[in-house]
C-alpha cells in the first residue's frame, strides 16, 4: 500500500478539510478517492501510468481526485486554471493526455482538449452504495505526477515525480519543520506547482493535519481566518508577505494588533519559491514577532535547503541541506567549491530528485552531471556554514510572484504576433513581484503597433503571470560585437 494511504488510514477519524461548517475526514477522503479510482479504472486492472490531467478547485475534490488517480495507478497532471489555450494544448500533447477531468471547463480547456483529441468529463459521481473494485498495488518507484516547469529551453517541460520522490519530500519536510497531526494550514497557492501541491497540501495530509482551501490568495478572507486563530502553519511566497505587510500597515491599530498577534501565535511561517528580501524578513518580524523560515527548492528536486526550525533563521540565507539531501557548489570550471564565500552552481542529489522530464531524454540528460547530480542553474555561496543564493546562471529565467518563467517562451509567443519583427524579454527588479516581465519589441516597419493592442493580444495568448507588464518599442535590439542580443543591457533602456 502506498505510504500516504496507510498514513490516512491511521488518521481516519481526523479532519482533513474544513470549509465553513463542512468537514471532511481522512476516512471520507479515502472512501471518495477509492470510488474515483474505481470509476477511472473501469474494467482495467491498473491505469498503468496513464496521464490524467485535471482542473479542479483547491480542496477536497482536488485531493480526492489526485489520490484517486494515484490509487488507480495513473499519473496526475494538474493544469493551470489561468492558462491560455496554447499553453494547455502544449501540456496535453507533451504529456500524452487522453483524459481530462474538470467540473466547469472554460473555453480554453475545451478547445485544447478538442485539438489534442482528449476526452473531457466531470468528477466521477460518488455514492457509498456503489461497490469499489479491487485497486491495484502501486509500487513506490512508479511515476505519480507530472508538473510543467519552465526551463531555459523555451516551452515548459514536464517534470516527473515518482511516489517515492513525493514520499521523500513529505517525510523530509515533516522531519525538518515538525509537521504534526494537530496542525492546521491555509491553502491559497496555485495547485499546478509543487509549493502548493506538495509543501502545503501534501505535507498537511501526510501529517494528518487540517487544510482550509481558498480559491487563490484571497487576502481579506485569509486575514479574517488568521485573526480567528484558525492556523498553526502558514506557507507563502515572498510576494504574499509583501502584500500582507502593505495590508497590515494600512489597517487600524486595533485590527492590526489582533492579526499580528494571531500571526505571532502560529507555530511556523515559511517563505520560499523566490528570494525573500532582507527588508521584508525584518519588517515581518517587527510587525508580528514571527521570524520567517526561508527555504530553497525547485520543481525537479523538491526542497533542498532550509533554515532550521530550531536554531538560527538567518535573513538572506537559505540554510542547510534538508534531511537526506546532498548539496554541493560547482564553479564555472567544473571544480567543487570547498571554501566559504566562493560562488558556485548548486547541484543536488537525493531521494527527492526527479528521474526525468517526461518524454524528453535529451533535456533530462542535460540537467544531470555525469556523476548523477542535478544541475539547478542557481548560484550560491556558503557563508558561515549557511547557503546564500546569489542568482541564476541564465538571464532567460525570470521569477515573478514565485512563478518561474522562461523569457524564451514569452519571446516565442510574442514573435507569433504578425507585427513584431524581433523582441527580447527580461525580468526587471520589482519590490512586490521580485521581478516583473518586461518586453523590448521591434515592430515591423510601418506596423503601427501600440502597447494597448499588444497587451490585449498577450492576454489571449498567455497565463496572466507570464504577460509582460512593461513594453518598450525600439527600432532595433542592442547587440554585442558578434551580433547577439545583450539582454542585461536592455534594462538600461527601461530606465532611460
Ligand atoms: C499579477 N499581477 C502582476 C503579476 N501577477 N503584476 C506583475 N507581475 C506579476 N507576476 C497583477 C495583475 O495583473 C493585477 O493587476 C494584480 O497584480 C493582482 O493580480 P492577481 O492575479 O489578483 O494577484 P494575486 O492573486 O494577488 O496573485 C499574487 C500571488 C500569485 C503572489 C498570490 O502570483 C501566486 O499565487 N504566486 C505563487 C506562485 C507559486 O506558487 N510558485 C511556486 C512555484 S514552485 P490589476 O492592475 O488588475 O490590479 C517553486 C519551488 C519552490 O518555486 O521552491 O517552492
Ligand atoms: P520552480 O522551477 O518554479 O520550482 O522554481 C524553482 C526556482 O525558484 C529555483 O531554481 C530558484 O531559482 C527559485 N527559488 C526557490 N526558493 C528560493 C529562495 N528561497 N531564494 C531564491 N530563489 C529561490
Amino acid at each position: 500500500m502506498l505510504e500516504f494511504v496507510q498514513r490516512a488510514v491511521n488518521h481516519s477519524g481526523r479532519i482533513a478539510f474544513r470549509a465553513g461548517d463542512r468537514r471532511t475526514t481522512y476516512a471520507g477522503l479515502l472512501d471518495r478517492s477509492a470510488s474515483i479510482a474505481s470509476s477511472l479504472l473501469g474494467a482495467a486492472p491498473d491505469l498503468a501510468e496513464e496521464r490524467i490531467a485535471f482542473l479542479v478547485p483547491a480542496g477536497e475534490d482536488y485531493a480526492a481526485l489526485q489520490w484517486g488517480i494515484w490509487r488507480a495507478g495513473g499519473v496526475a497532471v494538474p493544469l493551470n486554471r489561468g492558462a491560455a489555450m496554447g499553453e494547455l494544448l502544449h501540456v496535453l500533447r507533451t504529456a500524452g493526455v487522453s483524459r481530462v477531468i474538470s467540473e466547469a471547463p472554460g473555453d480554453a480547456l475545451l478547445e485544447a482538449c478538442a485539438a489534442a483529441g482528449a476526452v473531457i468529463s466531470g468528477l466521477p459521481p460518488y455514492s457509498i452504495d456503489v461497490p469499489v473494485r479491487a485497486l491495484p498495488e502501486v509500487a513506490a518507484p512508479r511515476r505519480a505526477m507530472i508538473v510543467f516547469t519552465s526551463g531555459t529551453t523555451s516551452k515548459p517541460k514536464g517534470a516527473v515525480a515518482t511516489h517515492a520522490n513525493l514520499a521523500a519530500m513529505m517525510s523530509g519536510m515533516e522531519q525538518a519543520w515538525g509537521w504534526r497531526a494537530d496542525d492546521s494550514t491555509p491553502l491559497f497557492l496555485p495547485l499546478h506547482h509543487v509549493h502548493g501541491i506538495v509543501n502545503v497540501l501534501g505535507c498537511a495530509l501526510w501529517a494528518g493535519a487540517c487544510v482550509e482551501a481558498f480559491d487563490g490568495f484571497r487576502q481579506d478572507a485569509v486575514l479574517q481566518r488568521v485573526e480567528e486563530g484558525a492556523y498553526t502553519v502558514f506557507m507563502a511566497v515572498p510576494t504574499i508577505y509583501v502584500k500582507l505587510i502593505a495590508a497590515l500597515e494600512d489597517m487600524g491599530n486595533e485590527r492590526r494588533a489582533a492579526i499580528c498577534g494571531a500571526f505571532a501565535r502560529m507555530r511556523l511561517m515559511v517563505s520560499g519559491s523566490a528570494a525573500l528580501p532582507a527588508t521584508v524578513h525584518l519588517r515581518w518580524e517587527e510587525l508580528t514577532g514571527q521570524r520567517l523560515l526561508e527555504r530553497y527548492g525547485m520543481t525537479e528536486i523538491g526542497m533542498a535547503l532550509s533554515n532550521p526550525l530550531v536554531g538560527e533563521r538567518r535573513s538572506g540565507s537559505v540554510g542547510l541541506p534538508m534531511p537526506g539531501m546532498e548539496v554541493r557548489l560547482v564553479d564555472e570550471a567544473g571544480a567543487g567549491v570547498t571554501g566559504e564565500d566562493q560562488p558556485g552552481e548548486i547541484q543536488v542529489r537525493g531521494p527527492t530528485v526527479f528521474p526525468e522530464y517526461w518524454n524528453n531524454p535529451s533535456a533530462t540528460a542535460a540537467s544531470f552531471t555525469a556523476d548523477g547530480w542535478f544541475r539547478t542553474g542557481d548560484v550560491a555561496v556558503r557563508e558561515r556554514g549557511y547557503y546564500r543564493i546569489m542568482g541564476r546562471q541564465s538571464v532567460d529565467i525570470i521569477k515573478s510572484g514565485g512563478y518561474k518563467l522562461s523569457a524564451l517562451e514569452i519571446e516565442g509567443v510574442l514573435l507569433e504576433h504578425p507585427q513584431i519583427a524581433e523582441c527580447a524579454v527580461l525580468g526587471l527588479p520589482d519590490v512586490t513581484w521580485g521581478e516583473v516581465v518586461a518586453a523590448v519589441v521591434v515592430p515591423r516597419e510601418d506596423a503601427g503597433l501600440d502597447e494597448g493592442t499588444l497587451r490585449t493580444w498577450c492576454e489571449k495568448q498567455m497565463s496572466s503571470y507570464k504577460q509582460p507588464r512593461r513594453f518598450l518599442f525600439v527600432p532595433a535590439l542592442p547587440r554585442n560585437a558578434m551580433g547577439k542580443v545583450v539582454k542585461p543591457d536592455v534594462r538600461v533602456l527601461f530606465d532611460a
